[in-house]
């Protein structure tokens, strides 16, 4: 089946479910025949890019880096997840900047704090609050949502599958 190749830049808050949404889409894509790639913390942060603290300036190496290799793998003609914080508005604006028009899809995972805060799987935000984690999102460093989003997906309204649908369903609409 053809397949446009795309980049699909998941950003949100820490615990906002970039990452679960993410894959959940992979797993329809891949039920198309679409062919996939995934970057996110887990291999990213850990290996290319294992240099990188969160500071600022460190951010935005971050996000460059990702959208360098994310550009590699739309040229080799795979649809592209990055879920990645992404703070800064500047930065993906860069990425989009990156890639031909309309390959940059920004997907918004509108979780609010408080529920990220309420989650806190790796009690990062716990560790944040008590001065042990120093420039956290959302608690001692922005987090710049987006204006515009390509997609808009609120999580306390939308089930995991749900918006999984919705990121599929607009690249089916729009992606051709
Ligand atoms: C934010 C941090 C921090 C700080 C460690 N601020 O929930 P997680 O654990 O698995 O996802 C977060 C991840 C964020 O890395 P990104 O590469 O996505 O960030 S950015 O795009 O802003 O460069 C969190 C963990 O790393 N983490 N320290 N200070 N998140």
């Amino acid at each position: 089946k053809q397949q446009k190749p795309c980049l699909l830049w998941y950003t949100g808050l820490s615990g906002s479910g970039k990452s679960t949404i993410a894959n959940a889409v992979d797993e329809l894509l891949f039920k198309q025949g679409k062919h996939t790639y995934l970057l996110d913390g887990d291999n990213v942060r850990h290996g290319l890019n294992g240099d990188l603290g969160f500071s600022d300036a460190e951010r935005v190496e971050n996000i460059r880096r990702i959208g360098e290799v994310s550009k590699l793998f739309v040229d080799a003609g795979l649809i592209v997840s990055t879920a990645f914080i992404s703070p800064f508005r500047a930065d993906r604006e860069m990425v989009r900047k990156m890639l031909e028009e309309g390959e940059f899809i920004e997907v918004f995972i509108d979780a609010p704090l408080d529920v990220c805060e309420s989650r806190d799987p790796k009690g990062l935000y716990k560790k944040a609050r008590a001065g042990e984690i120093k420039d956290f999102t959302g608690i001692t460093s922005d987090y710049e949502a987006p204006l515009q989003a390509d997609i808009h997906i609120k999580t306390d309204e939308m089930s995991v599958i749900e918006s999984a649908e919705k990121v599929v369903q607009y690249l089916d609409e729009s992606c051709k």
